[in-house]
């Protein structure tokens, strides 16, 4: 199993932030709100992230209230945030798109 990455420092992770849209830190994850046309199109988007999430062996929490869907990522093996968590946030936001 491919070695989980090392924990990103405060710099680095304001840094991978700012390449980011609308996520936001909160401890040791980053968290973001996707409002979907309706509750269906919720649903579908999830559907569409739990495949990019196992392709990347990297699952957000999520939390779907109406048409509003809430990711939560953080790398648990690694007890903070990580690569993993930006680059599937930036995968995310392109398939949102
Ligand atoms: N997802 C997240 N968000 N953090 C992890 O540490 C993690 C994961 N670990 N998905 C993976 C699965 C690990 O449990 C498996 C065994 O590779």
């Amino acid at each position: 199993m491919a070695e989980r990455p090392e924990r990103l420092d405060d710099a680095a992770i304001d840094a991978r932030l700012a390449d980011l849209t609308g996520w936001a830190r909160d401890g040791d994850e980053i968290h973001k709100d996707f409002k979907r046309a309706s509750f269906p199109d919720a649903i579908a988007f999830v559907v569409q992230v739990g495949f990019l999430a196992e392709a990347a062996n990297h699952h957000p929490d999520i939390d779907i209230r109406w048409r509003t869907v809430h990711l939560a990522l953080s790398t648990h093996d690694a007890g903070g945030l990580t690569e993993l968590d930006f680059d599937l946030a930036g995968r995310i936001d392109e398939a949102a798109s």
